[in-house]
């Protein structure tokens, strides 16, 4: 992309977090909205979770990030938005600390349902 002046135009990134507990949809969210193929971390889930992680409400559900999402939103020539999703999972919390390192903001996701 090109300016007025002919100098390519470097847009400005934020990274934005997309936070929240177990199952709310993080990673549908990212992949729904990116306009790339967003990057997954999806492993399936065992049976060496039950009793641990509360499937209750969304019982489809048949894998869970073990690391993070990925995707990206051009808003303009000027500002791109990099999503970062969060692991859900009790266990992974530490990771969001990291992951939130420079975020202007974050989107957290909570499932009314449950
Ligand atoms: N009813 C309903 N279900 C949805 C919607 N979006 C996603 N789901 C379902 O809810 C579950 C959410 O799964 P994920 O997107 O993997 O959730 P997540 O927050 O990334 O999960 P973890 O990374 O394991 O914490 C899946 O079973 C989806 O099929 C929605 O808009 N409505
Ligand atoms: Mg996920």
């Amino acid at each position: 992309m090109l300016s007025a002046s002919s100098e390519p135009i470097m847009p400005t990134a934020l990274k934005i977090l997309i936070a929240g507990g177990f199952g709310v949809g993080k990673t549908t969210m990212v992949g729904s909205v990116s306009e790339v193929p967003p990057l997954e971390t999806e492993e399936r889930i065992t049976e060496v979770s039950r009793g641990i992680d509360d499937l209750a409400g969304v019982e489809g559900k048949y894998a869970t990030t073990v690391a993070m999402d990925f995707g990206r939103i051009t808003v303009s020539p000027e500002l791109v938005l990099y999503l970062f999703g969060t692991p859900g999972q009790d266990r992974f919390w530490f990771m969001w600390d990291d992951l939130a390192l420079g975020a202007l903001g974050a989107v957290v996701l909570a499932d009314t349902r449950r």
